[in-house]
């Protein structure tokens, strides 16, 4: 029986007494103890009647045991569906109705209100300091758990991300897809079992559950595990860590404190940035306070990780370096999806064995943005320099990232647009020194009609995750235009920056 990802991840690792994750506050979890504790959930699930296929959703606070969910969903061949933690109710109900999870698992405070959008499902109690009812029921199943058997093309996990229409699209991600994005980045930036990679980043993303989890536990070195990302807890660490993963805001956040200095990041190797574009100036004070340059690479929930700067050679600031082995990228026209000669700017679309196998029963979008050829089109806008790197330059989607996290301005409008008194709205990032880009909306009343804003934030805003909350709206009599009547967010954003 073999196990595709399970196998090299944590199953070759069953009796190790190597740690695999120092745990924030104390305690060590060895590679054995988290691959039995996977075996007791595995049992867990497959008491409550989960076969394979079957979906398991999980928003919960970061812990050992939240991981751990992971790893038995992978054992048992079933599909993991990690949630943000700030997800309101309806951003929830719309997730599980569309994924039809058989078993939820959320904190015990949320309990309630998940019970009213359970669709049929069952549901376990996680709390963030891993006690719960989940917790009750592994404490006394059984450790020994056949791992079923799962081909590469057996799904993993379905990880949601928003869409341009409003309405979210599950990314079907395969076995094969996690462990050969894992493979090549574990080669590609020399992790070995001497690795400590301090993990500081979510558990319910691409980058924080798949990157950083899987390329650790496919080399078998260990992590610092910490529950959120904050820089004292950081610097603390690091002396003790070899390797971060972050998003730009990790970076700048650091260099915000005096106490980040070269000597705080002797013993360190690697500092990688992703999810967001990392700005020159953060390079360039990172490595003059550090001596380290930043790794970046580039990724996408739907491809996994496309491209990256090299580990040795240089690391170019403003690029994400060039397509990861085995992976092929290319600039297209937009419109006619031709492929455009090296220095022009086009559509990024990216091809390979980390690229998904689709949209969650939604067959027409996966063929607007997956074509039959296997090229995945990325809705990010490149340019390759003459030296082969890859630049991102902007992007063809109508995307906010706010601190690494995606803010669908569609989502937003679409509520807006519905309160009365209002003609319509437009949802833009504008520059941000923290989190990157944050969210400005501005709406046109109905004629004769005055609003309020405050009035109207307060009605989106139960609907919607703390981070997608706009962070300034404003009453505007039009919104600018052009020839064809779409509404101009470059003159937006020109207008509210700064
Ligand atoms: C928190 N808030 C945010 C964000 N995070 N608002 C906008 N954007 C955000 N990213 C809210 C909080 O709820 C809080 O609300 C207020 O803003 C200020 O919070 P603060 O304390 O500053 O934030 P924090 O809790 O310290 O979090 C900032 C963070 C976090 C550490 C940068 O957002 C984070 O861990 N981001 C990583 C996201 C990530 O993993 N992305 C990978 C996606 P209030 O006002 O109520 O207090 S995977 C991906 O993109 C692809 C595949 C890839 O390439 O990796
Ligand atoms: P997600 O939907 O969370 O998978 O976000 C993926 C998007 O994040 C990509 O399509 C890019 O627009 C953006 N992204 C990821 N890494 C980088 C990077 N290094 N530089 C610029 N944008 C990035």
């Amino acid at each position: 029986m073999t196990n595709v990802l399970f196998d090299p991840l944590f199953g070759r690792h069953t009796d190790s007494t190597a740690p695999f994750m120092f745990v924030e506050g104390g305690g060590t979890l060895t590679y054995g103890a988290f691959v039995t504790l996977s075996a007791q959930l595995a049992n867990v699930f497959a008491g409550l009647g989960l076969a394979k296929g079957d979906r398991v959703a999980l928003q919960v606070a970061k812990s050992p045991m939240a991981l751990a969910v992971y790893a038995a969903c992978v054992r048992s061949g079933l599909v993991l569906l990690p949630l943000n933690t700030a997800y309101t109710t309806s951003e929830l109900s719309y997730f599980l109705g569309d994924a039809e999870p058989r078993l939820v698992i959320c904190a015990g405070k949320d309990a309630a209100a998940m019970t009213e959008i359970l669709n049929g499902a069952a549901l376990l109690t996680l709390n963030a300091n891993g006690t719960g009812s989940l917790s009750d029921a592994a404490a006394i199943a059984a450790e020994n758990h056949d791992v079923v058997a799962c081909a590469a093309g057996d799904l993993a996990a379905i990880l949601y991300t928003s869409g341009t229409t409003g309405r979210s699209k599950g990314a079907m991600l395969s076995h094969a897809n996690l462990l050969s994005n894992a493979t090549v980045l574990a080669d590609l930036w020399q992790f070995t079992d001497k690795d400590v990679l301090l993990h500081a980043l979510p558990i319910f993303h691409t980058h924080g559950l798949f990157v950083a989890v899987n390329v650790v536990a496919l080399t078998g070195g260990a992590m610092i595990f910490h529950a959120a990302f904050k820089p004292e807890a950081v610097l603390a660490d690091l002396p003790r860590a070899t390797a971060l993963m972050g998003v730009p805001t990790f970076y700048t956040r650091l260099l915000a404190e005096p106490a980040f200095t070269r000597d705080a990041a002797a013993h360190m190797r690697l500092f990688v940035s992703g999810s967001a574009p990392l700005l020159a100036d953060t390079h360039t004070q990172f490595e003059a306070r550090t001596g380290h340059r930043i790794l970046e690479r580039y990724g996408m929930t739907e491809t996994n990780m496309n491209a990256s700067n090299p580990y040795t050679g240089e690391r170019r600031s403003g690029t994400v370096g060039f397509a990861l082995p085995g992976t092929e990228i290319k600039i297209t026209d937009p419109n006619t999806g031709a492929e455009l000669p090296q220095g022009e700017t086009g559509m990024i679309e990216v091809r390979g064995p980390n690229v998904f196998g689709g949209y969650w029963r939604m067959p027409e979008k996966t063929a607007e943005e997956l074509r039959e050829n296997g090229f995945f089109i990325t809705g990010d806008l490149g340019q390759i320099d003459p030296d082969g790197y890859l630049m991102i330059v902007g992007r063809q989607k109508d995307l906010i990232i706010s601190g690494g996290y995606n803010i669908y301005p569609k989502e937003i409008e679409v509520l807006l647009d519905a309160l009365p008194g209002v003609n319509e709205s437009a949802v833009f990032g504008v520059p941000n020194a923290d989190f990157g880009e944050e969210t400005i909306a501005v709406v046109v009343p109905e004629t004769g009609i005055t609003l309020d804003p405050a009035a109207l934030l307060a009605e989106i805003t139960p609907h919607l995750a703390r981070f997608k909350h706009p962070r300034r709206l404003e009453i505007v009599r039009d919104l600018p235009r052009n020839t064809m009547g779409k509404v101009q967010k470059n003159i937006l954003r020109k207008t509210y920056s700064g």
